[in-house]
């Protein structure tokens, strides 16, 4: 899919303000990608439509886990996290994007899990620091964005979990998992 189709398909979606959002991370994921040597079209499709279920209600979410047997302790945890998987569900069924590498970025783009891949590296990192983020320390992570992709990754997750940790909310376990496995593997 072209991007223009695939911008006007989630444009439908979602307001203007996460609209914009999407075309920042859209420019920082191709900017990663050019950088640490992932598919760049690729990388473009997964930032267009990462956000893709991000306004679905909550009963469509829910229903959608369920039915796909996606984790169940995903009901348990903020429903923040739902968009990312369902709206990998969505992508396909909906927009007709088939490609396995870029519905596992869009799915996992907000928890991140064991073992991701250089494309979902770069998805996730992109929708930390695109050039409309403003979060306390989201500078710092541009700069090793430049520098390392994997250490941009870290202190991307920890600054997450610091930040839900200080507002009394529960940690999803990939989180965690995905923390952890990337910190255990640094060289
Ligand atoms: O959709 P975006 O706002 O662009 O960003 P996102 O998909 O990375 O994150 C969406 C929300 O999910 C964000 O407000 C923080 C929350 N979140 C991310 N990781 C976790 C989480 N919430 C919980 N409870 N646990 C997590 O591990
Ligand atoms: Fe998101
Ligand atoms: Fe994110
Ligand atoms: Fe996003």
């Amino acid at each position: 899919m072209n991007r223009e189709k695939a911008l006007a398909l989630v444009k439908e979606q979602i307001t203007e303000r996460r609209y914009i959002h999407t075309l920042g991370v859209v420019e920082s994921a191709i900017e990663l990608a050019e950088r640490y040597g992932a598919d760049v079209k690729k990388a473009e499709l997964a930032a267009i439509f990462h956000d893709y279920a991000k306004f679905r209600p909550k009963e469509e979410m829910e229903q959608i886990i369920i039915a796909e047997k996606m984790d169940p302790a995903l009901l348990e945890y903020n429903m923040e996290l739902w968009h990312a998987p369902v709206g990998a569900y969505l992508v396909n069924k909906e927009a007709g994007i088939q490609d396995a590498e870029i519905l596992d970025a869009i799915a996992y783009h907000t928890s991140g899990r064991v073992g991701m891949s250089l494309l979902d590296k770069v998805v996730y990192l992109a929708d930390y620091i695109e050039p409309g983020r403003s979060f306390p320390g989201v500078d710092e992570v541009r700069q090793t964005a430049k520098q390392n992709l994997d250490h941009a990754v870290i202190q991307a997750l920890r600054n997450t979990v610091v930040f839900l940790m200080k507002r009394n909310q529960a940690i999803y376990p990939d989180t965690f998992k995905t923390y952890n496995d990337l910190i255990m593997n640094l060289k």
